[in-house]
């Protein structure tokens, strides 16, 4: 039972099919995957019946863009990828109900059947139209096969279907100078035929649905989306593809065609809960066809016009699906102030994660819940993490908990003591406890995680307040009676604390149960202050959560700083070269090498550098700006160098600079000093 108004029997929560050609990180957990697990794992307390979806999205052109590249056939990328995806998913107790992948012949069967059943309803135009076509590849070039100039934004890596830096929605026709992403050749205009589902004859029921349907509980930045989409008027959109990886078009005679990715995925959310249907002895139309069931789809920012418009016309168009009553999709979630990027390797990957942070998954769970993008893009930061986890979970929560049952051994060997007489101070204590299931309940069902976190850590801030304001440790010594009822009290907020913290931590939740020998409880069963019975027995202490050191912070900022490095050099552009000059002009400078006798610091600079060079004549001093690039320049001292002879003397830092070494500024900004290939002498020409 719910706490806001609930016709509905039962729930279908959807979470974005990740494509299967990567593995996951921490802003496709924080934008969709944990809102939707806490959701889920809510719903189920309440005892409400719940099929929580997820799977592999096995198709589209990214994935055999990466085939391409690394010589193998599509099926091996997304077998390996699926794998990694879904363990990792297990791994972070993201509780699925299946995790299913649209390369299941369950899929390809489904999705096509709901192709053919609306192509029998004539719900398509069919269109032949020119399409751009890759004569030396010999493929048609569809979505990212082709990039270009957005018309829209400018963005000059815009792909065929959607710009990454605008969201626009394109068509490859759309695109300005047009490349394939196959040969890289301009690609050439050629008929081919496809069917194109018709968006613009169900903006009425569009506008009906969501712009009036959904003004007030669907989330503004989605209603937001989905207006301004409505508003400029929505255009035919083709359902499928000139390739061969992918659901093959239903229809004889056409070969080389298969359903475009964005048409089959979501379908994979249904196919996905056929399968799980037959596993469970449910009946899947239940969960799609039924006006009892509320059906929720969880997805980041980029899938909205998909999930709000696409896949809803279909499902209108089919005309025997529920729509979906909310999707509550997030905005992205930034690294360390950067745009997290699978092609750029700029992400924190969950997979790696479980490894360096074993036995830490509900610190990964608090702080992306805690920090996630719900109204706005926000920004992840190991600083952040680590406070979050030393200052939050560790300080507030695990001291409690380690305290609280540390005692009761000590004083009890284990015990829950009995309540002796109750006090104002215990009966508001109570009365506080009694709110927060409907508090935190509330705000998951209106998809406010953030507030119901921080709602549930107010649980436990109200636990430390009561221990201290009682302060048992002191008074067991004078008044045991008075303690056995704080102590009581205490126990059992940590037993509520167990229960409501199941859907944002279920590893601590599990491990509260543990330690209190608590058995299962409902989400309404908390609230209350008779979970433990007296004398009931609770097991040893362990610890929920440890202190995260500086080094291992610093260990991940560094493995960060040489993914920087790498796309820094990775994206190094070599200047325009300078207008021409005459030799003449060149000749006037008066190049030489030397031999560096002395380097030091300049004093009260962290830029410059002072050198003593034999310039084969003479010794002469020159300063130079290279400090940051040569932590350890005292190594310089016996090396040959480069260096302008003839320049005017300049005073740099009251020092006589007489000349200037020659460095060359690499990708990532260091200067590297220009010394001959051999030992020359001191003092010759460099022409
Ligand atoms: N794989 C796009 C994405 O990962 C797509 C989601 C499909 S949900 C049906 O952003
Ligand atoms: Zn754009």
């Amino acid at each position: 039972m719910l706490y806001t108004e609930n016709q509905f029997k039962r729930h279908t929560i959807t979470s974005a099919l990740p494509y299967a050609n990567g593995p996951l990180h921490i802003g496709h957990l924080a934008g969709v995957y944990i809102p939707a697990d806490i959701y889920a794992r809510y719903l189920r307390l309440c005892q409400e019946d719940v099929v929580f979806i997820g799977g592999s999205d096995e198709h589209g052109v990214p994935i055999t863009i990466l085939a391409r590249k690394e010589g193998v056939e599509p099926q091996q990328i997304v077998d390996k990828y699926h794998q990694i995806i879904k363990q990792s998913f297990e791994d972070l107790g993201i509780s699925f109900d299946i995790y299913s992948r649209t390369s299941d012949p369950v899929h390809h069967q489904t999705a096509a059947d709901f192709f053919k059943n609306l192509y029998e309803k004539g719900k398509f135009i069919e269109k032949t139209t020119q399409q751009y076509y890759d004569e030396q590849a010999e493929q048609f070039l569809a979505d990212r096969y082709i990039i270009g100039t957005c018309p829209k934004c400018g963005y000059e890596q815009a792909y065929g279907d959607q710009c990454e830096a605008c969201g626009s929605s394109l068509s490859p026709t759309e695109l300005l100078n047009p490349k394939s992403m196959l040969s890289g050749n301009a690609p050439v205009l050629k008929e081919t035929k496809h069917w194109f589902l018709p968006l613009d004859q169900y903006e009425d029921f569009l506008k009906k649905w969501i712009l009036e349907g959904h003004k007030t509980d669907w989330k503004s930045n989605v209603y937001g989306q989905c207006k301004s989409w409505i508003d400029a008027g929505l255009l035919p959109r083709a359902v499928t593809r000139d390739l061969d990886w992918g659901v093959k078009l239903p229809l004889p005679n056409e070969k080389g065609k298969v359903l475009y990715v964005w048409f089959d995925a979501p379908i994979g959310y249904i196919s996905a809960t056929k399968i799980w249907a037959a596993q469970t002895g449910k009946k899947w139309e239940d969960y799609w066809k039924d006006k009892n069931t509320k059906l929720v789809h969880f997805i980041g920012k980029d899938n909205i016009v998909f999930h709000c418009i696409i896949f809803p016309v279909m499902l209108q168009a089919d005309g025997n699906y529920i729509l979906p009553d909310n999707v509550p999709a997030n905005e992205f979630l930034n690294l360390e102030s950067n745009k997290i990027s699978t092609s750029k390797k700029w992400a924190v990957w969950l997979h790696e994660y479980l490894i360096d942070f074993p036995n830490q998954q509900d610190t990964l769970r608090y702080v992306l819940t805690a920090n996630a993008p719900e109204t706005k893009d926000n920004d992840f930061t190991w600083s952040d993490f680590q406070a979050k986890n030393n200052n939050e979970l560790l300080a507030i929560l695990g001291n409690y908990v380690n305290r609280i049952i540390s005692l009761t051994h000590n004083y009890y060997q284990g015990k829950i003591p009995a309540v002796t007489e109750l006090k104002n101070i215990d009966n508001e204590a109570i009365a506080q406890i009694a709110i927060y299931p409907e508090l935190i309940g509330k705000n998951i069902e209106k998809y406010h995680f953030r507030e119901a976190l921080s709602e549930l850590m107010n649980l436990a801030r109200l636990g430390n307040k009561y221990l201290t304001d009682n302060e048992p440790w002191k008074v067991v010594k004078t008044d045991p009676q008075r303690v056995q009822t704080v102590m009581n009290i205490a126990l059992q907020i940590t037993a509520n604390l167990a229960i409501l913290c199941e859907p944002f931590l279920p590893f601590t939740s599990q491990k509260l149960k543990k330690m209190l020998n608590l058995g299962n409880y409902t989400w309404r069963q908390a609230g209350n202050v008779h979970l433990l019975k007296d004398a009931h027995i609770i097991n040893e202490a362990e610890f929920l959560f440890k202190k995260i050191e500086d080094e291992v912070i610093e260990k991940q900022l560094v493995k960060l700083e040489e993914i920087k490095k790498q796309n820094q050099l990775a994206a190094y552009m070599p200047k325009p070269v300078k207008a021409e000059c005459s030799f003449d002009t060149f000749s006037q400078i008066d190049i030489r090498v030397g031999t560096v006798l002395a380097c030091e610091r300049v004093p009260k600079t962290d830029k410059l550098l002072k050198f003593v060079i034999d310039d084969g004549a003479n010794k002469r001093t020159i300063v130079s700006g290279i400090a940051k690039s040569y932590p350890k320049f005292e190594e310089l001292v016996g090396k040959q160098v480069c260096f302008i002879a003839n320049f005017a003397v300049r005073k740099l830092k009251n020092i006589d600079s007489e000349g200037m070494l020659l460095s060359a500024e690499d990708a990532d900004g260091r200067l590297v000093l220009i010394t001959p290939s051999q030992l020359v002498k001191n003092g010759v020409s460099v022409g």
